[in-house]
């Protein structure tokens, strides 16, 4: 099939997911055009199957904000009508759903039906898509999307509770692919890391408010009075500089090293032995699910769809949101030497079910159903 995927291009798990899922698909055979704005930060490989059209906003005096909608609408009729695309597949709600819904009405004008896939992927609904500058425009394009998925059973429960949706929504989880995510031996990172066989903790997000990234800190200041330990924080954001004032705060800048945003996280994750995610939302958590793939057990909230993945007591444990004595009291189980093997076996076993090859046929069935205008379930 002809893919359009419209998707942000930054390091963000819809980002990530909307790439991760054109490059599977391209290796399968079918023809992926990413329509963005910059070349997206996981797009690292060349396919003959994989196109990448940049979205150009024109700056004019007049405009105080640049009109990325209407460029980006723009650039999706002409992908759409000159590749032929059987499906536009929206990545995160805002604008790129209300984009392709108004991109499918130019195309259907010329008599060129192109069905629309949208995929909520998390804070399009849960953070800014309840705000009601954005929610009648969120309600409305999932509404006119012809299919419709999102990343959880709780993401999909709550789009339903705050937004008046009369289309099915199909859960199809986050994935990753084993052949990138698995441990590696990188035992001289760990040395250097960690001279004195510490134990290395792990944390990786975009340092948003939502993260809670001074709880990873916490519990890690905590933890460090039981065991010794180092603490690598991968990604950056707008919470960064509150994070290294708790650090200097603490006294635990020695033993934390900010790594910021990087390309081979799997390479830190390899020798990791411990992944804090102690999110105060998170729809899925793709990174728990990049980490367990890489043996790393997962101590994680208990917010939205991280239960979903965690299976309590095998690859990890989850704690109500903010409980730092909770989750420290799990990561010294974790860590005893006794259950650390169980546990890394455990969170490999988990991370099997969501591999590339299960979850991406989901998305294939759902994009014949919409190019084959195969009816869609309403809800009663
Ligand atoms: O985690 C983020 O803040 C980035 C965000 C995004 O949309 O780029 O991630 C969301 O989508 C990911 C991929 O589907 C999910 O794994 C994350 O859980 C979700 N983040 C939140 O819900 C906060």
């Amino acid at each position: 099939m002809k893919v359009g995927i419209i998707c942000y291009p930054t390091h963000g798990g819809s980002g990530v997911v909307a790439t991760e899922l054109g490059k599977a698909l391209a290796k399968k055979g079918h023809q992926i055009h990413f329509i963005t704005y910059s070349q997206p930060s996981r797009l690292d490989f060349f396919n003959e199957n994989l196109t990448y059209h940049q979205v150009d906003v024109r700056t004019y005096p007049l405009f105080q904000y640049q009109p990325y909608e209407s460029a980006l609408v723009s650039k999706m009729v002409d992908v759409a009508k000159y590749e032929e695309l059987d499906v536009l597949h929206a990545h995160y709600a805002i604008p790129h759903a209300s984009a392709a819904y108004m991109a499918k009405q130019i195309l259907a004008v010329e008599n060129i039906h192109t069905p629309i896939v949208t995929t909520l992927h998390g804070t399009d609904i849960t953070l800014v898509g309840k705000d009601k500058s954005f929610a009648p425009v969120v309600s409305f394009s999932i509404n006119q999307s012809d299919g419709v998925t999102a990343v959880s059973q709780n993401l999909r429960d709550e789009t339903y509770e705050h937004f008046d949706i009369t289309k099915e929504i199909e859960v199809i989880h986050n994935f990753v692919d084993l052949d990138r995510f698995r441990r590696q031996s990188k035992e001289h990172f760990k040395r250097a890391i960690c001279p004195n066989d510490e134990y290395l903790i792990t944390h990786m997000s975009n340092f948003r408010r939502v993260k809670r990234v001074a709880d990873t800190v916490r519990i890690f200041y905590k933890l460090r009075q039981h065991i010794p330990a180092k603490l690598l924080l991968i990604g950056d954001g707008p919470e960064r500089s509150n994070v290294e004032d708790l650090c200097r705060q603490l006294g635990t800048c020695d033993d934390i090293r900010f790594l910021g945003k990087m390309d081979a996280v799997e390479e830190v994750l390899s020798v990791s032995d411990l992944f804090l995610m102690p999110s105060e939302k998170e729809s899925f958590g793709l990174a728990a699910l990049e980490a367990m793939a890489c043996e790393v057990p997962v101590i994680s909230s208990d917010a939205g769809g991280l239960p979903e993945l965690t299976i309590n007591g095998k690859s990890g444990f989850v704690c109500p949101v903010g409980d730092i004595d909770a989750m420290v009291e799990k990561a010294l189980h974790i860590l005893n030497p006794d259950n650390l093997p169980h546990f890394k076996q455990g969170a490999l076993e988990r991370a099997k079910e969501f591999e590339v090859d299960l979850i991406v046929p989901q998305y294939e069935a759902l994009y014949e159903r919409v190019a084959n205008n195969l009816p869609q379930a309403v809800i009663t």
